[in-house]
């Protein structure tokens, strides 16, 4: 845990958030801001700052995140469903703990803004 770290607090249960899906590495969680029908995140309880901080270590958590979130998209209706990460402030990425955004419906446009 990392403390001044928003997404750390939500894994650690300091900060609350609507969980759709935990267990003892991974959790999903409605986004705060929902830019489609259904929008929530997945996030590794580690704290990895991004995509581009991942080690051959975190090849297995990654990959998990992907079953998760597909899991979880099917639980919640979605059979259509975009899998999203942001690395970097240029690239949209405001809370420097990993996450992958899992959006879906509504028809998404491509390619992003
Ligand atoms: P990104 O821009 O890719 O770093 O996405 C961060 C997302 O996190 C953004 O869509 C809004 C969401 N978010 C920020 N703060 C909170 C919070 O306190 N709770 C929840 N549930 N989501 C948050």
């Amino acid at each position: 845990m990392t403390t001044d770290c928003l997404f750390c607090k939500i894994a650690v249960g300091e900060i609350p958030a609507e969980k759709l899906y935990e267990d003892g590495d991974m959790l999903a969680f409605r986004d705060v801001a929902p830019q489609a029908p259904v929008h929530f995140l997945v996030i590794p309880k580690k704290h990895i700052q991004d995509p581009a901080n991942v080690t051959t270590d975190d090849e297995t958590l990654i990959g998990k995140m992907m079953r998760v979130g597909s899991q979880v998209a099917k639980e919640n209706g979605l059979t259509d469903f975009r899998l999203v990460y942001n690395n970097g402030a240029e690239a949209g990425q405001s809370v420097f703990h990993i996450h992958m955004h899992v959006l879906g419906g509504r028809s998404l446009s491509w390619p992003p803004g």
